[in-house]
């Protein structure tokens, strides 16, 4: 069976760009993939946060992946700096990498200018990335649209470091969405929906009332020519609705498309939230179930047991082929 990784951070609550860029995915490959989820705390902290916030959010977090169908039977899931192998192998990678590939990252650029201080962290959260994939043998790695610069790196890193010391890892391929692979923001749909913006009425949380998810789909910012089309570039807005909706009701944009023709973008925006809300009550329901239950940590317990035993055997690997300690069997 193939290995797949990927992981959350718990920097704030689970968008409907997280749903469909990352979890709706999950949910679709743990029948036919050996799959391990990660909730990679150690990569919020590379932003302020909150400590009491953190354990909320990785708690809900948890809870999140299996209300929208994570299988523990079926999937490991486990909360990174609960296996110290990530951190070890994270320095590894680091050594592995250089200032300069790391400057180039789009999302150290787009972060760093955004903040008054920025942490050495944010600059070297790619290397700690490629170490939580390659850990664990990663083949496949299903991730949206953004992380595609963090997967190439990692290749490059996984390449080099097999080229330098010794053949040990395995090069992993990215998975994106079909629809959906960039959910953008409600109010300034030039930009993609992101769990830590400030303005709430730009993303839609998967714990949202449902009332309020309506009402921020018929806020949502579109243009000015009423007519439903579907144009990325000069139509962003009902665009990235349409996107929305294929993605959670499996139609394409075409039969979208032709499913509003002639229908104006008040009742377009009224069927989108309703596909939406629809969509997401369950998942709100089986939250609120396990977020009161004592499942989840025994769960999470089990996961860091599980993923320990895989990540420190290649933990080992790559010391040994560094050259690092004493060599060990
Ligand atoms: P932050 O705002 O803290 O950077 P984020 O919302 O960008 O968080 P991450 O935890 O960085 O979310 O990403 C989790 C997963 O969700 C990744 O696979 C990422 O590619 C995907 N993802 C994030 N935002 C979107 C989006 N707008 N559309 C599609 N996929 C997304
Ligand atoms: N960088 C990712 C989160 C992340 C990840 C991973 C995704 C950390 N480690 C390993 C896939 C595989 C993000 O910000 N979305």
């Amino acid at each position: 069976m193939k290995r797949i990784f990927s992981g959350v951070q718990p920097s704030g609550t689970v968008t409907l760009g997280n749903y469909i860029g990352a979890f709706k995915q999950f949910t679709e490959l743990q029948d036919e993939y050996d799959c391990i989820f990660c909730i990679v705390d150690q990569h919020a902290i590379t932003m302020p946060q909150d400590r009491l916030e953190l354990r909320k959010n990785i708690k809900s977090l948890a809870a999140l992946y299996l209300a929208v169908g994570i299988d523990p039977n079926k999937a490991t899931l486990f909360i990174q700096s609960e296996v110290p192998a990530h951190a070890q192998a994270g320095w590894m990678m680091q050594c592995v990498a250089t200032i300069g590939e790391l400057e180039r990252m789009t999302q150290y650029k787009d972060k760093s200018t955004k903040s008054v201080t920025v942490s050495a962290g944010l600059l070297t959260y790619p290397p700690l990335m490629a170490a939580d994939i390659l850990l664990y043998g990663t083949e496949i790695v299903p991730v949206g649209d953004d992380q595609k610069q963090h997967i190439e790196l990692t290749r490059d890193l996984a390449e080099r470091f097999n080229r330098k010391f010794n053949d040990v890892l395995t090069i992993p391929d990215i998975r994106l969405p079909k629809n959906g692979a960039r959910v953008m923001s409600l109010q300034d749909p030039t930009k993609k929906m992101s769990k830590s913006d400030p303005n709430k009425k730009a993303i839609i949380t998967l714990l949202d009332d449902l009332k309020t998810i309506e009402k921020k789909i018929k806020s949502a910012v579109t243009d000015s020519d009423g007519v439903v089309a579907f144009d990325p570039v000069n139509k962003p807005g009902v665009s990235n609705l349409l996107s929305i909706e294929a993605a959670l009701t499996d139609a394409t944009i075409d039969e979208l498309v032709a499913k509003y023709d002639g229908i104006g973008y008040g009742d377009f925006k009224a069927s989108v939230a309703k596909a939406v809300t629809e969509h997401l009550a369950p998942i709100q329901s089986r939250y609120a179930e396990l977020i009161a239950s004592d499942e989840l940590d025994r769960i999470l317990d089990e996961g860091a047991e599980k993923a320990d035993a895989i990540a420190s055997r290649t933990l080992k690997k790559m010391e040994n082929a560094m050259g690092l300690g004493r060599k060990r069997k």
